[in-house]
């Protein structure tokens, strides 16, 4: 049993009722991030808080039980549900732990057979009918965003009576499966109710050890959508950009400030800065109300939708870190995956954080579609020549039903399509990557992934800059666990800890 869990054990449900439990499967930071697990981050199942929020407020019994965070076994979990009287249980399914949340919904069947099943997120999203044509056990699924449509779901099995009329449901009929067509979408964000936090076990999150100085430090989501087309992503809350009002972004700043302490706020948008003016007025609104005092914030961005003035206004408003897709060095590439920028357009980019003191983020991918080695070096190259604050790299993921993924098909370049191969951080855990360009190996590109990482980090200059700004015992501590974790990966092809090829 994980400390966590012990923990924790106040917000585990025992003898109730519950209409809903939703639960966040079993899934280990082991499985997910190998030998460098301890690195790795626990973060809210925000989208899972959001429901219940909703739910909530429709007036059911909700509860959240994140077996993953809390590092629970399947067991501790069904055994969870046995000691309450559960009717529908919702889980969601990221393509990356599809396997276990399959196990977790086969074994509550086998267990509960009255329970109801509900399938959702980002892979039911992806391949809905598909899933539950995989999986007897899954009752429903509900494609997109489910506010209001778990909320229209429960109400329909409540009354017998209205599921035809629900938007990206995908349910049983007899032997068939039933695709209802569209998903779940939420026009107005601020229509939604907050996301139930106080369900979530707060204490035990901290996001992956390079994302935060401070903690407590915790996840938002400020708006949802993105308006671009890159080949590999899987545009799971659409093209149309959306973003919360005002009133409803501070209310919620000052409840993860006042109520759990935050010192830090993550927002996970796909892309923050999307319209500058409504970025423009939020910065403001932070400033002008002290919430940019004793509180620091990050977020996503694009290299196109960012400029000098606005970067100078987001660090006064307490952005202390801002990450950018830069994805490769070679311009051919960018076009390929039909990135949208350019070069030069990150290069300047990286100068004026640099200039205004934001620290930046360079996501990068290896093993893009027709990727050389040379290209590879180039990435590696430029990544060096960017010198970001932090560098972060996978190796490129071909996401089902995304263009990548209909491209590497057709080109009979997908190796497998056993999402177990699905993760972007197996070069750590030893995965067999699940695409590869032409020619290239999974070996090869494993070397030259954790060439690029530890060489760019190992470098005499990264390390003094990161040492010149540690601030604090804690941050020092955190800086030691690292160098830790590196020596083990130097030193694992040594203590027989490396992959397994
Ligand atoms: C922020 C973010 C993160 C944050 C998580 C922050 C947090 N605490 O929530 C961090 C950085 C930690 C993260 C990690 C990972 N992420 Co991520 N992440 C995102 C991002 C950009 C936004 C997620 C979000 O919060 N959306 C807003 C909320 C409201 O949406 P939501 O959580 O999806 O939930 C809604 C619906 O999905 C649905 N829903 C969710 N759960 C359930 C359950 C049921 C029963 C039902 C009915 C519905 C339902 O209803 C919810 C409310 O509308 C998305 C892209 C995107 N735009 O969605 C990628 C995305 C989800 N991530 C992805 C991936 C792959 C990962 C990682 C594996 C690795 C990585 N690339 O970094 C890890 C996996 C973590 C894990 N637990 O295993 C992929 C998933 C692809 C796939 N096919 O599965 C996405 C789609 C990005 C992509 N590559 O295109 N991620
Ligand atoms: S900019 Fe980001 S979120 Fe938008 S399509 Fe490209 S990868 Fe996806």
């Amino acid at each position: 049993m994980s400390r966590a869990f012990r923990r924790n054990k106040n917000l585990i449900p025992v003898g109730r009722t519950l209409d809903c439990l939703l639960i966040n499967p079993p899934f280990t930071l082991k499985e997910r991030y190998g030998i460098i697990n301890r690195l790795g981050g626990v973060t809210e199942p925000l989208g899972l808080a959001l429901l219940a929020g909703q739910l909530r407020r429709a007036g059911y019994q909700v509860a959240v039980l994140d077996a993953m965070n809390l590092e629970m076994t399947l067991d501790q979990v069904l055994d969870v549900v046995g000691r309450n009287d559960v009717r529908v249980v919702g889980v969601p399914f990221l393509t990356t732990y599809f396997h276990r949340a399959r196990d977790l919904v086969r074994e509550l069947k086998r267990r509960f057979p009255d329970v109801v099943t509900v399938a959702g997120s980002a892979h039911v999203t992806l391949l809905a009918a598909e899933t539950m044509a995989e999986i007897p056990e899954v009752d429903y699924a509900l494609r997109g965003e489910a506010e209001f449509t778990l909320v229209e779901l429960m109400s329909a099995l409540g009354a017998g009576d209205g599921l035809d009329r629900i938007a990206g449901l995908v349910r049983r009929e007899g032997r068939r499966i039933r695709d209802h067509g569209g998903q779940g979408f939420v026009a107005d964000l601020d229509e939604i109710a907050l996301p139930a936090r106080d369900l979530l076990p707060m204490d035990v999150y901290r996001p992956t050890a390079s994302r935060y100085r401070k903690r407590p430090a915790y996840f938002a989501i400020a708006s949802r959508g993105c308006p671009y087309r890159c080949t590999y992503c899987c545009q799971i809350t659409g093209r149309t950009w959306r973003m919360h009002g005002r009133p409803r972004l501070l209310e919620e700043i000052r409840i993860l400030k006042d109520d759990y302490g935050a010192r830090e706020i993550l927002y996970g948008d796909d892309t923050l800065t999307v319209n500058r003016r409504r970025l423009v007025e939020f910065c403001e609104a932070i400033i002008a109300q002290g919430l940019n005092v004793g509180l620091r914030y990050s977020c996503y961005s694009r290299v196109d939708h960012v400029d000098l003035d606005l970067l100078r206004l987001m660090k006064r408003a307490g952005f202390w870190e801002i990450g950018f897709g830069v994805e490769s060095g070679s311009q051919r590439l960018l076009d390929k995956v039909k990135k949208g920028i350019t070069l030069d357009q990150v290069r300047r980019v990286f100068r004026w954080c640099e200039e205004v003191g934001l620290e930046s983020r360079a996501f990068f991918m290896l093993g893009l579609p027709t990727e050389t080695r040379e290209d590879s070096r180039q990435t590696i190259h430029f990544s060096r020549e960017l010198n970001p604050k932090w560098l972060q790299c996978t190796l490129t993921v071909p996401y089902p039903k995304t263009e990548l993924w209909a491209q590497a098909k057709a080109e009979g370049l997908l190796r497998s399509e056993d999402w177990r191969d699905y993760q972007p951080w197996g070069a750590w855990s030893g995965k067999s990557p699940a695409y590869l360009p032409a020619g290239r190996t999974a070996e090869e590109l494993q070397g030259l992934y954790k060439k690029m990482i530890l060489g760019f980090y190992l470098r005499p200059k990264t390390i003094w800059r990161h040492l010149g700004s540690i601030r604090s015992a804690a941050e020092l501590v955190k800086y030691a666990y690292a160098a830790g974790v590196v020596a083990r990966v130097k030193l694992a092809p040594w203590l027989g800890g490396g992959r397994k090829g």
